[in-house]
């Protein structure tokens, strides 16, 4: 089978770890004070650390089960999980398990390798030599016949060995130094001669999975082969298979030895417990046992194993062709050091990484012996980075390449045998800096998505009703049905979330919020709700009398349906331009005041309860309104005693727009930008599902005024809960204390709003008819232009987010007629407009590779849309019918036979 690269992660992000960058400044005092050494420099000091072990990201089931350890000292839950679990993926029935790979080495070195004789290896510099007594001897039997099978044993060399040598096991590394695959023919000539003269075959299966790969791709009758199968081969080809926890598996540490040998199993039984722990754990807690086994099932996932190979090909393909000298490692490139700095003699390993931080922030450290070798491993971690991160990293490999020869050598201070005891005296080079222009996290854990083939699909667009609000988020590829709720939250918000302590009074949580929030709005209220809608049914309740005005830029379903609940009557004020799909106007969010001053005109100031003033408006394409609307509107209202309430939801991309569009604001932070515009408003309404990066929750601020403060604490305390939490969980009010200051990172907010653009240039570049410009959090297709041929009232938008989910298991939202409802007066359809196709990108869940694929899918299916045909209601519900109404396809036999 001939199998394409992978376009995107097979996976979504579930959680990111926060990443800094830093100044050419602070990296040369970082540097300096860790004596050029970059092992000495913390995680904090460094942005991207190019290293795969225990590094790994995980998946969120592999962290669950971090949280699942039954500590016993004896006999715990985990272990016999563990048991199962390594029979099922290994096919071997006992397991030895020790806290990492170097104490599998040790247990199997003490007890099988007795003094005076050798270890047959393909892998001469594995840790064999250091462990074994200092007599044992290593026999080197490791071939250079094979072009791809760099790691296959020479078997003639191996058979004079265990002829003449004294050799008492046969050692074979799948991946040998993490650059010397084997093949499954050589692991099973091996076997049967060490079986012939009655040897054990240990193999280290650290990086099974990488070999697995490199197997499945090139051993002829392999191709069709799941990895999974031939991981287990390989296993049980060995007759001791051990493997580094923190390696494939991705656990933080841990180790195992498998074997279907009873008798060294109670060897090795009978030794654990001298050196590693109980049989039943060997020196790892429960909660490694719960993740390995978790990870050891999921590390032959077939797309998994592919995304990770592609990623290290085309790592390493990118270094290569800018020139840098490397060789091919199964988890990155290893940069040949010495022919990087031809012209330096010493110490050229430390060189490049010293170098390599100084210009980037980026560290690769070459553990182990001083002049052992001249590779530098520059390795991913595995699932932890996106493409376009790799790829600047690889950049700023080229980069420091074409600036080589400005780079000062070290002189060493210090005499060590090993690598991380080394401190240099230093010159700086002078050294262009690269600058990353990335999302500023790496992903933490991933979560699973569906994946269905296109007829499946189909069936379950059918049984959805054609609606995909009914559709099941496991049959669900890239959601692009909401920004709502669907952030990936921080590690440092999952850390507030679990130390949060919980009361039904004031808490500590709490008191962050209100101080974080209150410093970036310089409001004096703030009060938490447990979403927006909540902060809207109560902000109508204070502020409307029945039968008065609310003016607002274009309607948001819930803000309108709670406006007029409290008896009051919305009228839409927002400029012109933004009703006009194919206006490229940028301010499209604003007011238009004329609008205004209309309806004070016509009705009088007491007639208008407050103006409700969306940022980046949502229903118009994300929009921005910039600073000087928002100004006029507040000096306007001012004026007549009219009180203005933003719906502050998405404020902080309004606020980027402005930093992007205005040129005032250029050089102003977001978190300035944001702060003056909190100054044009009474007091907002925000669902904190969006901005605040956050999974639940909202809030509602009064800048100034104490009464209507009181009101709504009142309002809150009837309908919601505390006032100190608004109903929501003690711990979501932690996140979120945290969540309003992480999206105040300039770097962030701009690769978010970046993403989106992206997307919607993707498109417009191939003829798609979008509503431009592309604003915020969503690119909106307009469904009239894209299909032309379908009237308003077969719901082409809802038709073509049904299509665009069967093309490519991406599910949008329909944002047009049937959103929009219908007349009470006339029972019509309202037939807005804009009818839309939202694709909405939620907040650190994707990267430029999933929207490569949405746009290419979308595209695609612009090709063929005179094919598609109109929707008629099978069920429509009588409010908000978006939600649940199903629907057919009004040719139903044209729509059986479409794509
Ligand atoms: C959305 F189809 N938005 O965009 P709550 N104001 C604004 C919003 O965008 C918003 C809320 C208030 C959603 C979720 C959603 O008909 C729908 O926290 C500008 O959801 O209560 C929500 O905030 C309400 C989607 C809501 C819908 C209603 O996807």
């Amino acid at each position: 089978m001939k199998r394409r690269p992978p376009d995107h992660e097979p996976h979504k992000i579930h959680t990111v770890r926060l990443l800094t960058f830093f100044t050419p400044e602070e990296r040369k005092t970082q540097l300096a004070d860790a004596g050029f050494n970059v092992f000495n420099l913390t995680p904090d000091e460094v942005t991207f650390d190019m290293c795969s072990r225990a590094v790994n990201a995980m998946s969120q089931e592999q962290r669950a089960a971090q949280f699942l350890g039954d500590e016993a000292y004896a006999g715990a839950r985990n272990f016999e999980r563990l048991q199962e679990v390594v029979a099922r993926v290994f096919g071997h029935s006992y397991v030895c398990p020790a806290h990492n790979l170097y104490g599998c080495l040790k247990l199997v070195v003490n007890t099988m390798v007795p003094e005076g004789t050798s270890i047959a290896a393909n892998n001469p510099r594995s840790r064999l030599d250091l462990i074994s007594a200092p007599e044992t001897g290593i026999a080197d039997v490791r071939g250079a016949d094979d072009e791809v099978f760099t790691g296959n044993v020479d078997l003639d060399k191996l058979e004079r060995a265990l002829e003449s040598d004294n050799i008492a096991l046969c050692a074979v590394e799948a991946f040998a130094d993490g650059q010397h695959p084997v093949s499954l023919a050589n692991l099973s000539a091996v076997r049967s001669l060490a079986r012939r003269h009655g040897r054990r075959l240990l193999v280290d299966g650290s990086r099974v999975v990488e070999n697995a790969w490199y197997i499945q791709k090139h051993e002829p009758g392999c191709a069709d082969r799941p990895i999974a199968d031939i991981v287990r081969q390989i296993a049980k080809t060995a007759t001791l298979f051990m493997i580094d926890g923190a390696q494939d598996p991705k656990c933080n540490t841990g180790g195992i030895i498998a074997t279907d040998n009873p008798e060294d199993y109670e060897i090795l039984m009978n030794r654990v417990v001298v050196y590693e722990g109980l049989h039943t754990y060997g020196g790892m807690a429960g909660r490694t046992m719960e993740a390995l086994s978790h990870g050891l099932e999921e590390m032959c996932d077939e797309a998994e194993v592919h995304w990770v190979m592609h990623q290290t090909e085309r790592f390493t393909a990118r270094c290569r062709d800018g020139g840098v000298p490397l060789e091919r490692g199964c988890d990155g490139a290893y940069i040949k050091s010495d022919e990087f700095f031809p012209d330096v003699a010493d110490n050229t390993q430390d060189l490049f990484s010293a170098a390599l931080y100084q210009t980037s922030g980026v560290r690769a450290f070459a553990p182990g012996r001083v002049n052992s070798d001249r590779l530098v491993p520059v390795q991913i971690p595995r699932l932890a980075m996106t493409n376009r991160q790799l790829d600047q990293v690889a950049d700023a490999i080229i980069d420091l390449y074409e600036q080589r020869g400005r780079v000062e050598p070290l002189q060493s201070q210090t005499e060590g045998e090993w690598r991380d005891e080394m401190r240099y005296h230093g010159l700086f080079g002078n050294l262009e800096s690269f600058d990353f222009d990335t999302f500023p996290y790496e992903i933490h854990t991933i979560e699973e998505v569906g994946v269905l083939t296109r007829d499946e699909r189909k069936r379950a667009i059918r049984e959805a009703g054609y609606n995909t609000f009914l559709l099941r988020s496991a049959d669900v590829e890239i959601d692009l049905l909401t920004d709502s709720g669907t952030s990936a939250m921080s590690t440092d918000q999952w850390a507030a979330y679990d130390a949060a302590k919980a009361a039904t009074t004031i808490t500590n949580a709490y008191q962050q919020f209100v101080a974080a929030l209150g410093d970036i709005t310089g409001h004096k209220h703030i009060i938490p709700t447990h979403q927006g809608r909540a902060a809207e049914q109560i902000l109508s309740e204070i502020m409307i009398r029945p039968g008065q005005f609310v003016p607002g830029n274009m309607y948001f379903t819930t803000t309108k349906l709670h406006q007029e609940l409290a008896g009051g009557v919305f009228r839409d004020v927002i400029v012109d331009e933004a009703h006009d799909s194919t206006s490229d106007y940028p301010w499209k969010g604003n007011i238009d005041l004329d609008k205004l001053e209309a309806l004070r005109a016509e009705h009088g100031a007491d007639a208008i309860a407050y103006v409700s003033f969306e940022h980046a408006v949502n229903m118009a394409g994300g929009q921005p309104v910039n600073m000087d609307n928002m100004k006029a509107v507040y000096a306007w209202a001012g004026q007549h005693g009219i009180p203005v309430f933003f719906d502050a939801t998405r404020c902080v991309e309004n606020a980027c727009m402005i930093q992007e569009r205005d040129e005032r604001y250029h050089d102003v932070r977001v978190r300035d930008i944001l702060r003056e515009m909190m100054l044009y408003c009474d007091g907002c309404t925000v669902s904190g599902k969006k901005d605040f990066l956050i999974n639940i929750g909202g809030v509602q601020t009064f800048r100034e005024n104490d009464e209507w403060a009181a009101k709504a604490r009142r309002l809150l305390r009837i309908y919601e809960g505390n006032i100190s939490d608004g109903g929501l969980a003690t711990s979501d009010v932690a996140a979120m204390a945290l969540g309003v200051q992480e999206m105040l990172n300039d770097r962030y907010i701009r690769s978010r709003v970046r993403q989106t653009r992206a997307l919607g240039d993707m498109l417009r570049e191939a003829g798609v008819p979008i509503v431009r410009p592309t604003g915020g959090h969503a690119v909106f297709i307009d469904a009239r232009r894209f299909l032309p041929h379908i009237d308003q009232d077969e719901f082409p938008a809802q038709r073509l987010a049904a299509e665009i989910y069967v093309e490519t298991g991406v599910r949008a939202m329909e944002r047009g007629n049937v959103s929009k409802d219908r007349n009470p007066e006339t029972g019509e359809n309202y037939r807005p407009a804009l009818e839309l196709v939202r694709l909405t990108i939620p907040r650190r869940v994707y990267t430029l590779d999933h929207m490569r694929s949405v746009a290419d899918g979308i595209i695609r299916l612009y090709q063929r849309r005179d094919r598609i045909t109109g929707l008629r209601f099978v069920y429509e519900p009588e409010k908000l019918r978006f939600f649940q109404a199903r629907f057919e396809p009004v040719d139903a036999m044209l729509g059986r036979h479409e794509g």
